[in-house]
This record gives structure tokens, C-alpha cells and sequence, in this order.
């Protein structure tokens, strides 16, 4: 079917016929697209089928990752890729005189994720199928994934996402393989023989039927799985009021909840929670007993790992079925289940931190909640050994206090490995956030910085690129992603320079006319690209960014020699539609861009450009085109960040604090190559233990500062002048949370010295190909690489190509 062209074309147009009920002439771009998608779909089915044999018959030990949020984007173009067929289709579509990127167009963007988190998530599916590695993904197949966001008179409005109106033509039902998952009702207890058991009854049970879907490695035979649960009724149901729980049962998976490090304190996000980690459990299970007779050896075969807190119940219900359906002591249950489970933190922002109110928890989950009681028993039965009488330390570290189950103390206790996202990070957990944790277990704790994969975010984004690269170095790279620095030797050849400068000329020629049409502002090719794109959060201060752009804005007014740099701002975010600070800084870009698009001088040096609904598809269009890469967190807040990686794998500089991966991507390209400024994490940690930052002090003693942030209200924007009043709250008011008037002064300085740099372009350009050759570091496959030798133990399995 794909071996060359004319037999793609052939069978293309069959099936086009036998699919859609047409010929090629009637034929929509979409009737094309579900008629390629299904013909890859085929292509990949025997290689799955062999790959889930191999794993069977091998029997070694795999991973299981699970996540609530797996943020995928397109899947066909990627999957061409992978199976190195990209080319013959291409070649094929053009003599039907069709092109391979106007068929993408027509998938819908799976967006089952908010941002980094899943993400994270979605890339490391690719490194694991990519590097052989048995693993496997767990999630939920939301009916509605992250919502669309659509801009009016400035303001953000949601609409419901739709991935699936049209099909998937990616996923497989299982039915066969669903399983029940209960709630509510009561825990009976028994003893027989003196053997205690327990049985919930009166529960309401819900049926979770599995989708999966393939995850093709790139150029190896290796096919994974994600395996995605949606929420059915069961014919164990009610027999009574019927539509109530039809209706209740299906909102389980009706929407992904719209929120990035902000905890939902929602009884229906709790329900999602326990729905993907019981039936995720229990198919795990259901495989391992298929090859396995004994499951006290289960750790041996098994790892899974928890994306976060929010697939934390998968240790109490590891703990249930160990014990309640397979009749294990609590012991032997605990032994496999904290040597099968680790987990990673993503945040310490404490508003993200997972505790459920026991009012809620335990009427809904009254045998997993008996259990978490019981492992916290035990837990503070071991503290008060280690340290008698500090009731102070166990009350802090116990699992439930005050009223309160908190998941991050219930993943430490019930899991083997507990990592951080980033040096920074995991430095962080270790000697603050997690401090007696770590004193406790200090061998449990480690780092794996986040990765994002290259093939991706560099082969699949940006082809010109990756064949300038190729040209140079060959493609060992793409294998082997350390092998990029390679092009570190040649930055300084004037070929190379030029190449990669009309590269990105051309990818930023791609991003004005995609500004051109959807915002109707014309943005020059030669100024300086300036990206901030991510959601929207106090934290990553989008703020800081707005408040340079009104301080320039200002100095071209009142000086008419004052001389700049031309520079385009772009910003690409989402905000949480409960998130009421987040949605007026939307606002404010939007008046802001009203101000300078349309001031006549100011205009011409910058432009600020907001586009609309970023998600993983427009962010493949927005990181190859970009010159400077905004990464401006309050130092010690951002975990990580995984943006920051696929800027500079793309080329652009980076503008950025201290935080998260900026530092160890500084620690790659040398202090040179990246702009740094601000307070650093140390100053921040201890501005916020000794109370002594002053906002109120910036504002009086900085003109500059004092100019801008009365621009908030005295009318400057043609609002209503209380329209960004809460913004100015914030710094004013509430003594500026994050920092921003404090670090004001040293961002215009960094962002002056990049003005003046980008005028030197031969520099720029061997500075931006020195964080290339740089990059590879920061690839997932080099992450999973360290997970899979130094948490989950395993080895790839590999079928020959
Ligand atoms: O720094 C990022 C990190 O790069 C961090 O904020 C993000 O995870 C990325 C991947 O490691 C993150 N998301 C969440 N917490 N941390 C989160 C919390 C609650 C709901 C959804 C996502």
C-alpha cells in the first residue's frame, strides 16, 4: 500500500471509492483525510499486533504510565513520519494535486490536556515506543477536551471542544475489555477463619470500556499503546430513575477539567480520578495474570507510574484488589504495591496540591478511603518510632489531618521513586517543599529533567530545519539527539548561516501571513520575533512582558530620538475560564496591542499580536518562526517548563529568570548564548519567608514603573478606567505576589542587550545555532532513557524491522 507512489495512489483511490461512496473529483478534503487515516491505521495494525505478541511472549517487565491528561495534537502527519512513509504520500497526493498539509488540516487537534503536564505526557509515548521500550499509556477519553477559546472585543470566551464530531480513526473499542468500576454505597465487613474480609455494597457501578490507541515508534517495528477509558452505563446499574444515571455516569468523561495548576475541588473531578486509576488497575492487572500465575511477583513485571497526584488512588486500589479480590495479607499487598508505584511532582505552587475534604471523599470511595486510613495509620505508627513525641513533625506528614486526605503525603508514602521535573526543582522538594519526606526516605527522591521530543517538535514542525541540519551532520541525530552538537563545530560557516537564516525567515514569512489573516495586522519579517506562549498564571507573568512593551511604548512617544530594535510580541494563552486575574491580563494584551498596532510612530518599530487558541497544532506553526523565547517565571515557580526546550531546539534565544529547565539549558549553551536577569530562586524563597519586599517602594522610587502602572487605570486604555484596577491591585494592593516590579528594572535592561545583539546578526545566528547544537539534552528520549534505568527497571523489547 505505501511502497511507492503509484501503489499508494491505487490504493488511495480505492479506498477513497469504497470508504466514502464517491469518486476522487466529488471527494471533500475531509472524505480524504478519514480515507488516508484509515489506510495508515491498517498499516500500523499488524505492527501492533506482532508488538503486543512480542511483549506477550517476552514477558518482561513494562511500564504503565498514568495520566489524566494526554495533550496528543495531530496524529497523522506524525504517524506518516514515524513510519517513514511521509515521503511516498506526499509524493503520491501531489499527483492528485493535493497536498499532505491541507488533508492534517482536517484532524481536529486532540487537546486532552491543558499544557506541560500532559504534554509531558504525550511526548514521552513517543520516546517510550521510539526506544522499544514496553510502555504503555493510561487516560480518559474526554468527550470534550481543553475548551476552544475564542476572543471577543478582547475578552476570552470558551466553547466546547469537538474532537471527536467526526470520528477518530485512530482509536480501537474494546469492549471485551471493559471492566466496572464502583462508587458510593458501604463497606461490609466479614470474618471467616479469623481472616477479616470486605465487600462494598449498595455502590453504583459505572462501566469503563477501553479505546486504544497505536503509538508508533519512529522507524522501528515497536507499537505502544494509550488506552483511553470512556464512562458507559452498566447493565449492573439502577434499576430505577435510569436517565439520572445515565446521565451522571457519562459525565464522568464528558470534559477535561480546564485548569493548569489550579486544584479543582470538585466531587466529579475525584470521580475522573478514580475512574481511570480502578479501571487502568484492573486491565493492568487482567494482562499480567495472563502470562503471570503468581501476583506476589507482580512488582517484578509491572511498574506504574502516576503522572502527579491526580492518579494517586492507584495505590489504595492496587491495595484493594491485592487484598480484597486476590486475598493477600496487607503486608504482602503493601510489599508489591510500594515497590510497583513512583511518582512525579510537577508543581509546588501550594493551590495546586491535591487534599480532598473527607465529607466528600469518603461517602464516594468508602473502601479506598478505609484503606488510606489504614495506610496512614501505619505511616505515623512508623513516625512515632522514628521520632517520639515530635507530634508537630507527624501531624505535618501525616496523610490525613485537618479534616483532609492529602494526596502528595499518600504518593510519597505508597511509592518507590519520587521525582521533580527539573534540577531546580527536585532541589526544591528535597530541602523544602518535601523536606521531612526526603529525611525519612532520602534514597526514594530524585531528578529527571523534562524532555520534549524531537520528532516532533523539530522534524515534524520544522522540515526545513531538520534538512539544513541533516545537510550538515548527517541523521544519526535523529536517534541518537546528543549527536546535534555535532553541528557545534561548523556555526561558524557562513553556509550554514545563511541557510538557517532563510529558514527561519521563511517560517516567520509562514507565522505573518497565518497573523495576516486571523488578527488583520501586518507584521514586518525583520523585526525580532518575541514569543510568549503557555497559559495564562500569575506566576509565568505575562504581566512583566505587557508592562515592557507600555515602557516602550512610552519612550518612543516622548523621545522622538530614541532608537529601537523592531519587534514583533506575540502572545498565545489560555486562561481558566474561573480564573479571574488571568482573564483580564488577556484582556489588557488586547488593549495594549489596540494602543500600539494603532499609533502611527509607535507602530511602525513594534506590533503585539495575541493569537487566539493556542494549542499543540498552532504551536507547531508559532516555535520555528520564533527569534526570542519568553521565559519569565518568578524564579523557583516553574517547575520546569518544556516551552523554553522547543524554542531553543528551533532556534531562538532565550530571555529568561533563573527558574526551572532555563537553568540548566544556560548550563548547556553557557551564560553567553541566553539572557538571564532577576531575582534568583534563593533571593525569592527568602523575600518570602522574611516579609520584606515592599512593591509599594519600586512603585515610588522607579518613575519607569510608577509610569506604566498608573497606565492601568488613569484612563490611558479607552476602557473604563476600573477595568484593570484588580491588575493594579495586585501590585499594589497585595505587595505584588510574583515579583514583577521587582524584577522590572533588570528585564528592560536584558531586553535592551537584546535589541542591541539581534542588530548583529552574524553573532545572532551562530548564538542561535549553538542552542540547537545544544538541544539534544533536552530530548524526551534521553528522560525516558533515565527513567526507564533508574526508576522503572526496564529494557526494550524489540522486534526486527
Ligand atoms: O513547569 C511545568 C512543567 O514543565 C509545570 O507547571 C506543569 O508541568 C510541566 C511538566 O512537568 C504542571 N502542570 C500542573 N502542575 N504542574 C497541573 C496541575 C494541576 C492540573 C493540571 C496540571
Amino acid at each position: 500500500m505505501f511502497s511507492n507512489k503509484d501503489r499508494f495512489k491505487e490504493s488511495f483511490l480505492k479506498r477513497l471509492e469504497s470508504m466514502c461512496g464517491k469518486g476522487f473529483e466529488e471527494s471533500t478534503k475531509r472524505d480524504q483525510y478519514h480515507t488516508l487515516g484509515n489506510m495508515v491505521r491498517e498499516y500500523i495494525s499488524s505492527k501492533w499486533i506482532e508488538t503486543n505478541e512480542l511483549y506477550r511472549s517476552e514477558n518482561k517487565k513494562q511500564v504503565y504510565y498514568l495520566s489524566i491528561e494526554f495533550l496528543l495534537g495531530r496524529l497523522l502527519g506524525q504517524n506518516l513520519l514515524n513510519l517513514g512513509i511521509k515521503e511516498i504520500v506526499e509524493e503520491g497526493l501531489s499527483e492528485l494535486n493535493i497536498t499532505l498539509s491541507e488533508i492534517e488540516d482536517c484532524e481536529s487537534d486532540p487537546a486532552l490536556g491543558n499544557g506541560g503536564l500532559g504534554r509531558l505526557a504525550a511526548c514521552f509515548l513517543d520516546s517510550l515506543a521510539t526506544l522499544n521500550l514496553p510502555g504503555h499509556g493510561y487516560g480518559i477519553r474526554y468527550k470534550h477536551g481543553l475548551f476552544d477559546q475564542k476572543i471577543v472585543d478582547g475578552y476570552q470566551v470558551e466553547l466546547p471542544e469537538q474532537w471527536l464530531r467526526h470520528g477518530n480513526v485512530w482509536e480501537v473499542r474494546k469492549p471485551d475489555e471493559a471492566v466496572e468500576v464502583s462508587f458510593w454505597g458501604r463497606v461490609e465487613t466479614s470474618c471467616d477463619n479469623n481472616v477479616l474480609s470486605f465487600k462494598q455494597v449498595g455502590d453504583q457501578k459505572v462501566l469503563a470500556v477501553p479505546y486504544d490507541m497505536p503509538v508508533v515508534g519512529f522507524h522501528v517495528n515497536t507499537v505502544n499503546t494509550l488506552r483511553l477509558w470512556n464512562a458507559e452505563p452498566s447493565s449492573f446499574g439502577p434499576n430505577h430513575d435510569i436517565l439520572s444515571y445515565k446521565r451522571e455516569t457519562e459525565a464522568i468523561t464528558d470534559f477535561l477539567y480546564p485548569d493548569d495548576t489550579h486544584d479543582e475541588g470538585k466531587i466529579l473531578r475525584l470521580k475522573q480520578q478514580y475512574f481511570l486509576v480502578s479501571s487502568s488497575i484492573q486491565s493492568i492487572l487482567a494482562s499480567y495474570k495472563k502470562e503471570n500465575s503468581n501476583v506476589r511477583e507482580l512488582h517484578h513485571s509491572v511498574a506504574i507510574h502516576i503522572n502527579d497526584t491526580h492518579p494517586a488512588l492507584a495505590i489504595p486500589e492496587l491495595m484493594r484488589i491485592l487484598m480484597d479480590v486476590e486475598g493477600l495479607t496487607w503486608d504482602e499487598a503493601w510489599e508489591i504495591t510500594s515497590h510497583t508505584v513512583s511518582y512525579t511532582n510537577h508543581t509546588i505552587l501550594s493551590e495546586a496540591l491535591e487534599k480532598w475534604p473527607i465529607y466528600l471523599f469518603k461517602p464516594l470511595l468508602p473502601r479506598i478511603y478505609m484503606i488510606i486510613e489504614e495506610i496512614n495509620e501505619r505511616f505515623c505508627a512508623e513516625l512515632w518510632d522514628r521520632y517520639p513525641g515530635e507530634w508537630q513533625r507527624i501531624e505535618h506528614m501525616a496523610i490525613i489531618a485537618h479534616g483532609l486526605v492529602k494526596m502528595a503525603h499518600l504518593s510519597i508514602v505508597g511509592s518507590c521513586s519520587i521525582n521533580g521535573v527539573a534540577k531546580i526543582h527536585s532541589d526544591i522538594l528535597k530541602n523544602r517543599e518535601m523536606k521531612p519526606f526526603y529525611e525519612l526516605y532520602p534514597w526514594k527522591f530524585n531528578n529527571k529533567t523534562n524532555g520534549i521530543t524531537h520528532r516532533r517538535w523539530l522534524l515534524k514542525a520544522n522540515p526545513e530545519l531538520t534538512a539544513i541540519i541533516k545537510d550538515v551532520i548527517g541523521d544519526e541525530w535523529i536517534k541518537q539527539p546528543e549527536k546535534l552538537i555535532d553541528l557545534k563545530r561548523h556555526i561558524y560557516h557562513p553556509a550554514l548561516k545563511e541557510s538557517f537564516a532563510a529558514v527561519k525567515r521563511k517560517r516567520k514569512e509562514i507565522l505573518a501571513k497565518k497573523i495576516a489573516e486571523k488578527n488583520g495586522i501586518i507584521v514586518d519579517i525583520d523585526s525580532i520575533f518575541d514569543v510568549q506562549v503557555k497559559r495564562l498564571h500569575a506566576y509565568k507573568r505575562q504581566l512583566l512582558n505587557v508592562l515592557h512593551i507600555l515602557y516602550l511604548y512610552n519612550r518612543i512617544k516622548e523621545d522622538a530620538n530614541y532608537t529601537i530594535t523592531p519587534r514583533t510580541f506575540i502572545f498565545g494563552a489560555k486562561a481558566s475560564p474561573t480564573y479571574y486575574y488571568a482573564k483580564k491580563v488577556i484582556k489588557l494584551i488586547h488593549s495594549l496591542a489596540d494602543k500600539v498596532n494603532n499609533d502611527p510612530r509607535v507602530s511602525k518599530v513594534i506590533k503585539v499580536v495575541f493569537m487566539e487558541n493556542y494549542r499543540v497544532s498552532l504551536a507547531e506553526d508559532i516555535f520555528p518562526a520564533a527569534d526570542v523565547s519568553e521565559q519569565i517565571s518568578t524564579a523557583s515557580k516553574e517547575a520546569s517548563g518544556t516551552g523554553n526546550m522547543k524554542f531553543m531546539m528551533n532556534g531562538a534565544l532565550t530571555v529568561g529568570t533563573l527558574d526551572g529547565a532555563n537553568i540548566e539549558i544556560m548550563e548547556e549553551v553557557g551564560r553567553d548564548n541566553i539572557f538571564t536577569f532577576g531575582l534568583t530562586a534563593s533571593e525569592v524563597l527568602k523575600y518570602e519567608e522574611n516579609g520584606r519586599y515592599r512593591s509599594m517602594e519600586y512603585y515610588h522610587h522607579d518613575l519607569r514603573i510608577r509610569q506604566v502602572v498608573d497606565q492601568l487605570t488613569n484612563g490611558f486604555f479607552s476602557e473604563d478606567e476600573g477595568e484593570f484596577e484588580s491588575i493594579k491591585d495586585s501590585l499594589l494592593v497585595q505587595n505584588d505576589q510574583y515579583f514583577v516590579l521587582r524584577d522590572f528594572a533588570s528585564y528592560i535592561e536584558v531586553q535592551e542587550k537584546v535589541g542591541v545583539a539581534y542588530q548583529n546578526t552574524d553573532k545572532w545566528l551562530e548564538q542561535a545555532l549553538i542552542n540547537i547544537s545544544h538541544s539534544g539534552f533536552f530530548s524526551s528520549d534521553r528522560t525516558i532513557q533515565q527513567y526507564a534505568d533508574d526508576i522503572w527497571e526496564i529494557g526494550p523489547v524489540a522486534l526486527k524491522m
